[in-house]
Formats: structure tokens, sequence, C-alpha cells
């Protein structure tokens, strides 16, 4: 028989939920044996499963595009950031480490600005949907403008998630589960809740990632674990590496880490003076490279 190629939506102790390739269809499946010990799998894996008798089994795990530890997941196409322009204000540190996050992992950013609805009511709101659409577009990242209490935008959201495994993030209050309502409304949305039920198992053994299936190989992550924010595995020497508009000049020095080197040698110094490079961003950065400096320093004095 053919083998099947599904993606592990949840994990519930030994079972596996698998999420058939190109189909609105999840069956349960367990692990054999010799892949236990060796592997361990993430939601969000692609595996392979054969069906032996009534049972499914995973018998391999395709290379991933990406993991995280924190949290526990694979292969994340697109993260949508969601930054509000209502209360609470856009935070650009927070915007920034979300954008370095994503560069340093291999998932495509996209940023969703919501709350449009309140466009008219606050000279900021208008201030600020300008400084995202110049400065992030610029540097080569997608924009989406909705509201998720009108629905405006809505439909491009939806557009852009087809067919990927998208992760929101953004803080508290910036409209994420309002979003991802909107988002699920009207499409035969699979509950997997609900087939967690059937395992009789306590709830509190389920992990907490899982992944939505909201069309055929289209899935929203839930969790709650994109809230610390902290860059846990960068180096603070290569994060000058995921800023794509630094890529385009070079210093005199290839370590050069654009903080405490001279202006004289210092190109990305030299083209935020000539506004090439946008003042805030560079500020930001050099406050998420001091953090990580400090980080770093306390961990190996
Ligand atoms: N005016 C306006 N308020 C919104 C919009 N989206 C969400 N909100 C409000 O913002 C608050 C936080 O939304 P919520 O979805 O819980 O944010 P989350 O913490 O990111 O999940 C709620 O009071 C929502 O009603 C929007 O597009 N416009
Ligand atoms: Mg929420
Ligand atoms: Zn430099």
């Amino acid at each position: 028989m053919e083998d099947i190629i599904a993606k592990v939506i949840k994990i519930d102790l030994d079972i596996y939920y698998l999420s058939i390739e190109h189909k609105n269809e999840i069956i349960q499946s367990k692990l054999r044996g010799n892949l236990k010990k060796s592997k361990n799998i993430l939601v969000g894996d692609i595996v392979k499963v054969e069906k032996i008798g009534q049972d499914y089994m995973i018998k391999d795990i395709m290379n991933r595009k990406n993991s995280l530890i924190r949290p526990p997941v694979s292969n994340i196409d697109q993260m949508i950031i969601v930054v509000s322009v209502g209360a609470p204000l856009p935070d650009y540190t927070l915007l920034d480490k979300q954008l370095v996050l994503c560069i340093s992992k291999n998932i495509k950013p996209i940023i969703c600005v919501n709350k449009i609805d309140l466009i008219d009511e606050d000279k900021t709101v208008k201030n600020d949907i300008e400084y995202i659409n110049n400065i992030y577009s610029k540097i080569g990242v997608d924009i989406v403008y909705v509201s998720a209490k009108n629905g405006n935008g809505i439909n491009d959201l939806k557009k852009l998630l087809n067919g990927k495994t998208s992760a929101f993030s953004g803080s508290s209050g910036v409209g994420k589960s309002s979003i991802t309502k909107n988002i699920i409304n009207n499409i035969d949305f699979v509950e997997i809740g609900e087939i967690g039920k059937k395992t009789k198992r306590g709830k509190h053994t389920t992990k907490s990632v899982k992944l939505y299936t909201i069309d055929k190989d289209t899935y929203i992550l839930d969790t709650p674990g994109f809230s610390s924010y902290e860059l846990y595995d960068i180096e603070y020497r290569d994060l000058r590496k995921y800023y794509p508009e630094f890529l385009n000049y070079s210093c005199n020095y290839d370590d050069c880490m654009h903080v405490l080197e001279s202006i004289d040698v210092c190109a990305i110094k030299q083209n935020v003076e000539k506004k090439n490079i946008d003042k805030g961003r560079y500020e930001r950065y050099v406050y998420i490279y001091q953090k990580l400096k400090e980080q770093y320093d306390r961990r190996y004095k």
C-alpha cells in the first residue's frame, strides 16, 4: 500500500493526530517502535504513515523546514505579527524582535495592522500606519491592514493564509483572538478539541500546542507560547544578520557590530545619518544588541 503523507496537528501522550495531505481528513496514529527512541516528534512535523490492519503507524519523519523550542513546533511557514494602532499602541522594539525571530528561523513575517477602524479617532493612528508602511515595506515585509471589528481586510488576510501553516503573534490586546475568530467564521472548521474528548484522556495531558485545520493544507497554530518574545537562541554577534536593510552595506571590518565602532568605519552608522536606514530601527537594534550581550555576559562570566 502507498504511504500516506500527513501533518501532526496535535499530540496527546502517545497518540498523534494527523491531518492527511490535500484532504480534510484527520486520523489518529501511533509511532512505530523503531522511531520511538530516535526522534522527538513535534506538532507541525510532516510524517509518512502506513496502515497496518485498522491502525495507522508513523514510520518516518520528513526533514523540517524549521523548528522552535518555545513553543515546541515545526514547519511554520509564516508568522502573522499583529500590531494594533489603537490601545495598545505599537511596540516597535517588540515588532523588531519578532522580525528577527522570523528571519532567523526562515519564517516569512507578515505584519498585520489591526484596528484600522480607529483611523478617524486619533492622529497617532495615521502616523503609526504611515510609519509601518514606510519603514517595514521598504525592508521587504508584507503588510496587511485589517479591522477585526468591522471585518475590513480580513479577506486579504485569509488569502495570505491559503495553503500555509501560520502562527499569530503580538502582545496581549492587539486583537489576535478577534482576528482568528473572524477568520474561522463561516469555514468548515475542524475543532480538534472534540477529537481529544473521545480518547477519554484528561485534558491536562494534552500538550497545549496544536494546529487548527482551517482548510486543506491550511493551518493556524494555536498557542499562548508567543508571548515572552525572548530571543533565546540568538547570539548577540549574529543579530546584525537579521536586519535586511543592513545587508546592503559593508563596513571597514567584517566583524563590525555597528554599535561601539566609530562612524568613520561603520557603513551602517553612515547610512543612518544619510537616512537610508531608519534611525528608529537602528536605535532599537542597538538596544536589542545590548540586551542580548548582557544576557551573554551574565551567562559566561
Ligand atoms: N476598535 C477595535 N477594537 C478591536 C479590534 N480588534 C479587537 N479589538 C478589541 O481589542 C481588545 C482585545 O482584543 P483581543 O482579540 O482579545 O486581543 P488579543 O489579546 O490579542 O487576543 C478587545 O476589547 C477587542 O474588542 C478592532 O479591529 N478594532
Ligand atoms: Mg487572545
Ligand atoms: Zn558597522
